[in-house]
């Protein structure tokens, strides 16, 4: 037997390399006398996720004999405290888990079926450098489109080389709408940009309106903060149609019908300048079109915004009133509200209420969204990303419409290579059905690059191993506060396995492309994104992040954005009424319109489909990460559809039941749970379970709507209608 025993794992600084630990095991204990002294090699490297979470949490690996054997949150990070997530805690499982991809993967079975042979690194280049020459010399550059999203969030494998590769090629240029664009459109339209208070100051707030979002599951460590303000007096309002967790924990929860929170907000205003509760110095100093949107209000009392939104008169006013009147307020907005046809336009009107009643003037007031709004301006994105590199101006394609994209017969030139990597569309994007019946297609040339063998991975033709974080180097800049860390290796990449960065740099010299650009080292990648001069990055340098790992960008305490206006808009003042948007032919004044595919939008489809559906984000899962692993799957429960013990009573439906959920773009059976977290008329389910069998059943995705939202170019995906019915045995064998 030659197991080292109670061997004493001694922490290092982080770092320090061949310090060799000797530690005598308690042989009396063992009962024998010859057990081998094996020399322990530990070191603690220090490291930050880089998933796509708002929280960023940096974390201390401890590699043992070259084998990462321990991760855990950093104690002194502020905002990690120590603590990871229920999903982060078992990262090295993730890591060493049996299924990681290790080796280039060849495809032998049908698309979609997901079997593969393994080929050396030389093949695979060579052949899918050989496909994409042809394609580009049959079409042209542009009937390549790389397609990726934030898999990894660290700037160097979230857009670096890859997007350097893509401007110096001339492939299509990709929207990246999944999550946030539709946000910071709405915000920008009213405010100029998207900037909002440092979330660590919602502790000063005496209001805090946690709107459309689920703190608790999504943005855990921000939960502290808020309980620490709740302690010190404030009131926690949660607006969600589901009864989540965090609404759970509120001293409030309003519920409106899915898609109508711009109605709600214009009801607010309508209530506050009504009963005098604005601030008239802000408005007159700070705002345009107060005038205007007077008229506006008149067109939403509470009565009608009660019939709009599900919701009592009394609860609107009692709310309005709450919140002109308990300062400082501030609104906490994240995704929820995006993923709607009128998404923008809701941040709009969202965004006209601080200014409104002057939240913005005290510390803790305002609201609070990314804020990458702040990093994003801080890091030279120019030097990292290399534009000028691009010799022809290419075409961008909308990630939310790759059914369209891939099946479209009128797009000139048609895709015919995908290269994804950091995303997995099978699963995640709207209208699934359609992206399925895109990557069925025989022509269409797929390369995937990933850590598992994902639902996408099942239809390529080629899988590429990807890194995991703690195998390769990374900037990664948090949007949940204002904090940048640098993540060193802290092993090296099991089997060959290889990061984003390296992938194109071997793909761009198999495809002999000589621009030294497309051939950066890592670390020259990193001190491009931090060369920089903004006074807020003074100490957030190559070297400063090595000590620790991290800092935070130098906002300075008590940093007040728009305490005395400032918005960068064109008129340089909140715009309650806005040119730019009428001149690109969009109301120009907070507004509401029920989206397309909802109750009121089409009563005829409404007919058919009379539920509608919201795809919610797991507990346990990050998007679709980590769905793939047993525990977490156990830690889940079984993915379930919740709906409400009346509609469930209309339809037959007990608990426990296989039911079918359908509507005209696809189907997903699913087991019912009947669950007060949604009222009559809503049902909600999972987004990011794994498919089952070929045919990606049991993806929610294949159901929603991928009509983009008003503005931003988001995808719609809660507005989405459908029917639920109980199986009969019939339908089970036959599988519908
Ligand atoms: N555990 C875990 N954490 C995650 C993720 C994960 O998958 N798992 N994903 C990460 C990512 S990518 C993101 S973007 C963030 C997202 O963080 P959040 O913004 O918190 O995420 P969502 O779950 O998209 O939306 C939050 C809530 O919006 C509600 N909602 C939907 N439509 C409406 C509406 O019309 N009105 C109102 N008032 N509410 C509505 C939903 O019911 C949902 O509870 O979380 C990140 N953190
Ligand atoms: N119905 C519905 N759909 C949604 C949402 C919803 O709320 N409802 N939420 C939307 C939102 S907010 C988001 S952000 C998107 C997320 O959509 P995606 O970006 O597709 O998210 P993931 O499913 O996590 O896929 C990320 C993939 O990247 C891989 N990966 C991780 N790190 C690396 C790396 O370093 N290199 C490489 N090559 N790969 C890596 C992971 O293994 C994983 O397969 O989904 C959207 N889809
Ligand atoms: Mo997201």
């Amino acid at each position: 037997m030659s197991v080292p025993l109670l061997t004493a794992i001694v922490r290092k600084p982080s770092g320090t390399f061949n310090e060799v630990e000797m530690v005598a095991t308690n042989q009396k204990e063992q009962g024998t006398a010859a057990i081998p002294i094996v020399p322990v090699d530990t070191r603690t490297v220090r490291g930050v996720c880089s998933h796509d979470c708002p929280d960023s949490c940096v974390w201390d690996v401890t590699v043992t004999n070259e084998r990462a054997t321990a991760l855990r949150g950093a104690p002194d990070h502020p905002i990690t405290r120590g603590g990871l997530c229920a999903k982060v805690s078992h990262f090295l499982e993730r890591v060493y888990h049996a299924d990681r991809v290790l080796y280039p993967l060849k495809r032998v079975g049908p698309k979609g079926h997901g079997r593969f042979e393994r080929i050396s690194w030389e093949q695979a280049l060579s052949e899918v450098a050989a496909r994409l020459q042809r394609v580009i010399a049959a079409k042209g550059p542009e009937a390549v489109l790389p397609y990726s999203f934030a898999g990894s969030q660290g700037l160097l494998q979230y857009s670096s080389l890859d997007r350097r590769f893509a401007s110096y090629v001339g492939t299509s240029g990709l929207v990246r709408s999944l999550c946030g664009d539709t946000a910071s459109a709405g915000l920008s339209a009213t405010q100029g940009d998207a900037k909002g208070i440092d979330p660590l100051d919602l502790r000063y707030s005496k209001f805090i309106v946690l709107w459309g979002t689920n703190t608790m599951a999504n943005n855990l460590h921000l939960w502290p903060t808020i309980r620490d303000a709740k302690s010190a007096g404030a009131k926690i309002v949660v607006i969600d149609p589901i009864k989540t967790r965090t609404a759970d924990a509120a001293d409030w929860h309003i519920r409106p019908l899915p898609g109508t929170d711009g109605a709600l907000a214009l009801g607010m205003m309508h209530v506050i300048v009504r009963e005098g509760l604005h601030d008239r110095a802000y408005i007159e100093a700070y705002t345009v079109g107060f005038e205007q949107l007077q008229e506006r209000l008149a067109d939403f009392p509470p009565e009608r915004v009660a019939t709009i939104t599900g919701l009592s008169v009394d609860e609107i006013e009692l709310f309005a009133r709450a919140y002109a009147t308990t300062q400082p307020a501030c609104i906490r907005l994240m995704i929820g509200l995006e993923h709607h046809e009128n998404g923008a336009m809701m941040f709009r009107n969202i965004a006209c209420l601080p200014a409104l009643t002057g939240a913005w003037r005290l510390r803790g007031g305002g609201l609070t969204r990314s804020t990458f709004s702040y990093l994003g301006e801080m890091l030279n994105f120019d030097k990292l990303l290399r534009p000028d590199l691009g010799r022809q101006q290419s075409r961008t394609l909308n990630m939310a419409k790759l059914g369209d994209v891939l099946t479209s017969t009128t797009l000139e030139p048609g895709v015919d290579a995908l290269l994804v990597y950091n995303c997995n569309p099978a699963v995640t994007v709207p209208n699934a059905s359609q992206v399925r019946v895109g990557l069925e297609r025989e022509d269409l040339l797929t390369v995937v690059l990933d850590q598992f063998v994902t639902d996408t991975c099942k239809y390529a033709d080629y899988v590429f191993p990807a890194a995991t974080e703690i195998e390769q180097l990374d900037l990664v800049p948090s949007w949940g506060f204002l904090n940048i860390a640098l993540n060193r290796p802290a092993i090296k990449p099991l089997g060959e396995c290889v990061s984003n960065t390296e992938f194109f740099r071997r793909l761009a010299k198999a495809m002999n492309l000589t621009e030294p650009a497309l051939f950066a080292t890592d670390e020259e990648l990193v001190r491009d994104a931090l060369d920089v001069d903004h006074p807020w990055m003074a100490d957030v340098t190559f070297e400063t992040l090595s000590q620790d790992g991290w800092r935070r960008v130098g906002m300075p305490d008590g940093w007040l954005p728009f305490a005395t206006g400032g918005f960068a808009t064109a008129s340089g003042k909140l715009e309650f009424l806005s040119p730019s948007l009428a001149e690109q032919g969009f109301d120009p004044l907070p507004a509401f319109t029920a989206p397309i595919e909802s109750p009121a939008g089409d009563p005829v489809l409404y007919a058919r489909y009379p539920l509608t559906l919201v795809t919610t984000k797991s507990m346990h899962f990050l998007n679709s990460c980590y769905s793939n692993m047993e525990r977490h799957r156990r830690s889940e429960g079984p993915c379930v559809l919740e709906i409400s013990t009346e509609d469930a009573k209309a339809r037959g439906i007990s608990n426990g039941d296989q039911v079918l959920v359908f509507n005209d773009r696809g189907k997903v059976e699913v087991i019912a749970k009947l669950s007060e977290k949604v009222g009559p008329g809503l049902v909600t389910m999972p987004f990011a379970w794994p498919a089952r069998g070929p045919q990606n059943s049991g993806v929610a995705n294949e159901l929603t709507n991928d009509t983009l939202s008003d503005w931003g170019g988001g995808a719609s995906f809660h507005d989405t209608l459908v029917q639920v019915k109980r199986m009969s045995h019939r339908d089970e064998e036959t599988n519908i």
